[in-house]
């Protein structure tokens, strides 16, 4: 047992018992569901197991489902760097630097940019229908899906019969199922068939099995390179099952298993022989051995070993009986707080079916696209939005998901490392805005967002968060050649700038945000630039120590640290976005990115307690920006606000995130279009009210609203490798516990009382509420 000061003792009775609420009743709290089928696509219902996904409709006479393989994007390998880049960042440098910003942008947009100029997106495999012969009248129509088991289910009663259908996609089995059931015999009769926008032919294979074989297209000039396949096998009990050109029917079943696989010929970003007909028809084979329950029960343990991890519970009010469309529309009339907590787990869901180990990162709608040109590309951009996907995945417990983001950054360190050297002549890697899965690395777009050389910098700091919330040496040796060059990078490139003399990048932008000097973004050292490579810097350091190599690699970027241009209070009390006092001159007073905000969130090095004066510098900037912007902008100032422990205003900014403003009926977010980093952004937000730990603490409740007065989570995770249950009543902690599995330490705080724990051997440290 750890050692604990004998003040946690006086009132150790106060036990946290947690009850598991969300068991397999059939109304659980952690379901969504409708009263009727999705009449769109953000009313349908996404189910994922990290790679292959679908949307699901729900339709009585036709079901819908829309699917996706997270491979399936256009285009093939290719080479976007930009050969003449190099010669013009003399004087793009020049020109910034004599404040000459429009000049600057044309030269950069002529010269500078990747070729082609836009990355590859992000693509739909296409669509599988069921068509079934139903003209009777519709009774007990239910939709619904149930983060818990991470099963969709419809059912419905027609001419006296229930209908009923479950649909997952099996991480284990790398299948979809979809099982359709009646309570009486020989009643299940349909037409199955696949469309898509893609370039593509539906062929069946007897006796049951429904194939689409296609080819990806081109894009932007890049060749299509990729082959793709998805299958559709059904298995009937009872009935008959013929097939026909393009299409499968079953009639008269007493029950139907269908298993849908998918697969593309991608390996790698350079590497696309992989053969999606040997991989999808091993996947059916495999798992067509299989029974449904066995298949159903691999499902459920595997998602459930990572969701179950966290419980909360927000308070419970019979706006819980509600379909959750509904709920959604009242959430700012108040008295919902459990819809708070669906959010919450909703997100969870949502990266647990998105990003597993093997699979690609979420990109910008997880898995789901049901378009050929999609929104940005539904690529990763990475000015906010990709890292926004992964706030969650430490605190909220979900570790391992952060896997593919991982796999992402060592494959961008190679073809970085050619953007580098092509367009800086410089060592190490850099990623500007935007990447795929290609891996692209070059400045796209045009210049006022593209322009920006911290992707890959950003990108190293949720790894070091993996490493700073687990302690996992073994993954810090591995990350580590990835924080070294990119900051190898930056050593290489940062320049002094004339006024201060300070090392700034050049030229680079503040993420998207146009300044007053000129119509462009495009600038020298804004602040988040500087924030991020202070992070940079200063994990390198860390970890060059930790790892015991380098000494005069850390040297140097010491010396760099040193020599950043440093945070600056601007005129309006503002924390400056810019090396300029500009903030208030800016374009768009109100802009969505808040990128200077950084160094609060998700960044330490301001701190509401150890730097005050840039903690209501922070706060002077969120006042002016305003409270309301797109669903992931809404996100981030709800982190930011619960930083600055004002759990009212985060909750009231909440109160809008959870709005049909910003929320779909099936609660993905409303950037709008819908954009899945909202989700993600909102869930660590929800978390960073119940509990922080960085700069050293481990903080309870730090900024608990009014609207949650009651409530208690468990399994939270705290940076230093604690795991984390807190219960709270009348607005007060009453209880807490700590789990480490090892010897460790930290100081827990709960308002202004503090205090310092000594684990001696791996354990569990119940805490009452009044710390003392
Ligand atoms: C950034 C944002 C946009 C959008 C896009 C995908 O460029 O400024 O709002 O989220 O990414």
């Amino acid at each position: 047992m750890p050692t604990l000061p004998r003040s946690f003792f006086a009132a150790l009775a106060a036990v946290l018992i947690f009850q598991s609420s969300h068991a397999a009743e059939s109304s659980s709290p952690l379901t969504l569901w409708y009263r009727g089928p999705a009449t769109n696509w953000t009313g349908a219902l996404p189910i994922g197991n990290g790679r292959l996904g679908a949307m699901i409709f729900g339709g009585v006479e036709r079901e819908h489902l829309q699917l996706n393989e997270d491979t399936l994007w256009a285009g093939g390998p290719y080479d976007p760097n930009n050969t003449n880049a190099l010669a013009a960042l003399p004087e793009a440098r020049q020109l910034v630097f004599e404040g000459k910003y429009d000049e600057a942008f044309s030269l950069i947009a002529s010269n500078m940019m990747a070729k082609p100029v836009r990355q590859m997106m992000y693509q739909t495999v296409g669509d599988l229908f069921l068509t079934f012969p139903t003209n009777a009248a519709i009774e007990n129509y239910r939709r619904d899906l149930d983060l818990d088991t991470a099963v969709a289910s419809v059912s419905y009663t027609a001419n006296g019969v229930t209908f009923k259908r479950e649909i997952f996609s099996s991480p284990v089995d790398q299948v979809m199922v979809v099982r359709l059931t009646a309570d009486k015999r020989g009643q299940i009769s349909f037409n199955a068939g696949m469309n898509t926008p893609q370039a593509a032919t539906m062929n069946t294979e007897a006796p049951d099995t429904l194939v689409m074989s296609g080819v990806n297209g081109d894009a932007q000039g890049i060749k299509g390179a990729l082959k793709f396949q998805a299958r559709v096998r059904a298995i009937a009990r009872g009935g008959k099952t013929s097939i026909g050109v393009s299409s499968l029917s079953v009639t008269r079943a007493d029950s139907v298993t269908l298993l849908i696989a998918a697969a593309t010929s991608y390996k790698n970003y350079h590497d696309v022989s992989g053969d999606p007909e040997a991989i999808t028809k091993k996947q059916i084979a495999e798992a067509g051995k299989k029974s449904f329950a066995s298949l159903l029960k691999n499902h459920i343990a595997e998602h459930q070993k990572l969701f179950r991890r966290v419980e909360l519970n927000l308070g419970e009010t019979d706006a819980m009986k509600l379909p959750t469309d509904e709920r959604i529309a009242h959430f700012a009339d108040g008295n919902d707080p459990q819809l708070a907590a669906l959010y919450f787990q909703f997100a969870r869901y949502l990266l647990i079916s998105s990003s597993r180990p093997g699979s690609q990162p979420a990109n910008l709608q997880g898995i789901w696209n049901d378009s050929m040109n999609p929104p940005w590309g539904s690529k990763y951009t990475i000015n906010i939005n990709t890292e926004m996907n992964y706030w969650p995945a430490e605190v909220a417990n979900l570790s391992e998901c952060l896997e593919p983001l991982t796999a992402m950054v060592m494959d961008l360190t190679q073809t970085g490392a050619r953007t580098a050297k092509v367009h800086y002549n410089a060592g190490g890697w850099v990623v500007h805005h935007n990447t795929d899965l290609w891996r692209a690395a070059a400045p796209i777009d045009g210049p006022n967002s593209g322009m920006w050389p911290l992707g890959g910098a950003w990108l190293c700091q949720n790894l070091w968060e993996h490493y700073c919330f687990t302690g996992d040496k073994k993954y810090l040796e591995q990350i580590y050649p990835a924080m070294k060059g990119a900051a190898q990078f930056f050593l290489d490139t940062l320049i002094e700038e004339p006024t201060h003399h300070w090392l700034v990048t050049c030229p680079s932008l503040s993420p998207e945000n146009k300044h007053p000097d000129s119509n462009t973004s495009i600038c020298a050292g804004p602040t988040m630039d500087m924030e991020i490579l202070r992070d940079l810097f200063a994990n390198c350091i860390n970890a060059s120590e930790i790892l015991g190599k380098d000494k005069s690699f850390r040297d140097q970027v010491r010396a760099a640290r040193d020599r950043l241009a440093p945070l600056q209070i601007g005129s309006a009390g503002q924390l400056q976005e810019w090396l300029k006092d500009w903030d208030l001159q800016a374009k768009d007073l109100h802009h969505r990115h808040v990128s200077h905000l950084y160094g609060l969130y998700p960044s330490d090095q301001i701190d509401f307690r150890t730097t005050p004066e840039l903690a209501a510098a922070v706060k002077k900037s969120l006042e002016i920006r305003g409270d309301q912007a797109t669903g992931w902008a809404t996100a981030w100032r709800i982190n930011l606000w619960a930083r600055l422990h004002d759990g009212d205003h985060a909750f009231s900014i909440l109160e809008f995130l959870l709005s049909p403003a910003r929320t779909y009926p099936d609660m993905f977010d409303a950037h709008p279009p819908f954009q899945i980093d909202g989700n993600f952004g909102g869930a660590s937000g929800i978390a960073e009210m119940l509990l922080q730990s960085q700069a050293g603490v481990i903080e309870l409740l730090p900024a608990l609203p009014k609207a949650w007065p009651a409530g208690s989570v468990t399994g939270l995770r705290a940076r230093g490798n604690f795991t984390v249950d807190i219960a709270w009543k009348n607005g007060r902690l009453t209880a807490a516990t700590l789990h480490s599995p090892g010897k460790n330490s930290c100081q827990v705080r709960y308002g202004d009382k503090a205090v310092d724990l000594k684990v001696k051997s791996g354990g569990t440290v119940r805490l009452d509420g009044n710390l003392e």
